[in-house]
């Protein structure tokens, strides 16, 4: 592999952009080298400047369950642009998206279209604030809910690498207000909402942002439990989550009831849209009704509507897809393992579904604690070697693996052998 036309491309955008990138984790910093510009996508792969056709697991981290290019969303889009971009006034897909919203997740009575992640957990944060009267919140240490102020403390994805607790620029009469729990640890989360009133405690029901962390049993459970005791507002936060394991989310595998939900990624079809709802009395806060504001110029917009339509439609009526994904996930995760055996190398892999982390420690991994225990050195030296042998992986060792309709059998023995060898 050859990489000259990136390297030139990251020198002209760090003139012009922060660190060249126009999020931190692409920048490679984990992993060390240039981040890698892409030129396009297709399937299960992806093509840099430079020409190389890579096996992608990043697949954007997350919303591409269907692989990049995935026909029907093209489609859909292709067919919406030519009546426009964006109106800043209500449409009927909109409501079609809000539909099939509450139609996976009965749990979101009243669904709000936002255009991030981090757009849909901090509102529904200010609605739980708004709806209880409470200012403090609560999260868990290594989770990770995009970046707005009171949830840059300890957040797991991005921060996680730098090594920093809080993000600059946040101010400390912010930050008090976010208690941080350890994950997994429901007795820490009793002990703190029976000492202080809480206006929601925000989890992510199976965690992405320090590489995939299964919820112990009964853990989500006894969340549900407390917070209706305390009455604190129980946020899913599915935005990675949402419509991966099943037409639903972990609230739906697990039959756990939160009060609100936020989901994004594969909800938007590869375009900037997220959503967040829930119970009807919280969510009737929201302004117009209510006095909780929220607002913005491109939610729901007719784009972003059409992609995450189509692709929600194509999970909708394709279950099979499903299938395929437990499959190839579980072919890589014990192709991962037995190599690692061969190997000899002490390695743990979490999976859920098709996302799945292969931590360079002997495990197990269960909290931010353990997970920031691996060998992070070897995982960086483990990525490039796999980068050369055209198997592009999350540039971080704290973050996901994504699988999608589009891989191949042959895509992972490609990169089980490519495993093998940099190993
Ligand atoms: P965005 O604002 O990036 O759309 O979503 C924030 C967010 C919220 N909740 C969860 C569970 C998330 O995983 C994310 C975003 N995930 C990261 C990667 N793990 C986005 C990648 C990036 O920051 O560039």
């Amino acid at each position: 592999m050859k990489f000259t036309r990136s390297r030139e491309a990251f020198g002209r955008a760090k003139r012009v952009i922060p660190g060249g990138v126009n999020s931190p984790v692409r920048a490679f910093r984990a992993v060390g080298g240039r981040p890698l510009f892409v030129s396009a996508g297709r399937g299960s792969r992806i093509d840099d400047l430079d020409g190389n056709r890579l096996i992608d697991y990043v697949m954007s981290w997350g919303p591409l369950i269907l692989g990049h290019a995935a026909k029907p969303v093209l489609a859909a889009v292709r067919r919406t642009m030519s009546k426009g971009t964006t109106f800043g006034a209500p449409t009927v897909a909109e409501i079609e998206l809000a539909e099939r919203i509450r139609g996976a997740f009965p749990s979101m009575e009243l669904v709000r279209l936002v255009s991030s992640g981090t757009e849909a957990c901090m509102s529904a944060l200010r609605a739980a604030r708004g709806f209880t009267k409470r200012d403090a919140i609560a999260k868990f240490d290594g989770c990770y809910h995009g970046h707005a102020d009171s949830l840059l403390v300890k957040a797991g994805s991005g921060l996680a690498t730098f090594g920093e607790p809080d993000s600059g620029g946040v101010p400390r009469d912010v930050a008090k207000h976010t208690i941080v729990l350890p994950y997994n640890d429901a007795d820490a989360v009793e002990r703190a909402l029976k000492s202080k009133k809480i206006a929601a405690l925000i989890v992510e029901p199976v965690a992405g942002n320090m590489g995939v962390v299964l919820p112990r049993d009964g853990f989500l459970r006894r969340l549900r439990t407390v917070c209706t005791r305390t009455g604190t507002v129980l946020i899913f936060d599915e935005v990675m989550t949402g419509f991966r394991p099943c037409y639903g989310g972990v609230q739906t595998i697990e039959g756990i009831k939160p009060d609100l939900t936020t989901l994004g990624k594969i909800v938007g079809g590869g375009m900037p849209l997220a959503a967040y709802g829930g119970r009807r009395e919280i969510m009737e806060g929201v302004s117009p009704l209510g006095p909780v504001y929220q607002a913005g110029t491109l939610s729901g917009n007719p784009l972003a509507v059409a992609a995450g339509l189509a692709q929600v439609d194509y999970l909708r009526d394709h279950p099979e897809v499903y299938a395929r994904l437990e499959v190839l996930g579980s072919r890589l995760e014990e192709g991962l393992c037995d190599v690692a055996k061969r190997r000899r190398r002490e390695l743990c892999v979490n999976r859920f579904g098709s996302m799945l982390t292969l931590f360079f420690q002997a495990g197990p991994v269960t909290d931010w604690k353990s997970a920031s225990g691996g060998d992070a050195k070897a995982f960086a030296a483990f990525f490039q070697k796999m980068l050369k042998r055209g198997v592009y992986l999350p540039p971080s060792p704290y973050e996901a693996w994504f699988l999608s309709a589009a891989h191949t059998d042959r895509d992972l023995e490609a990169t089980l052998r490519a495993a093998h060898a940099a190993l």
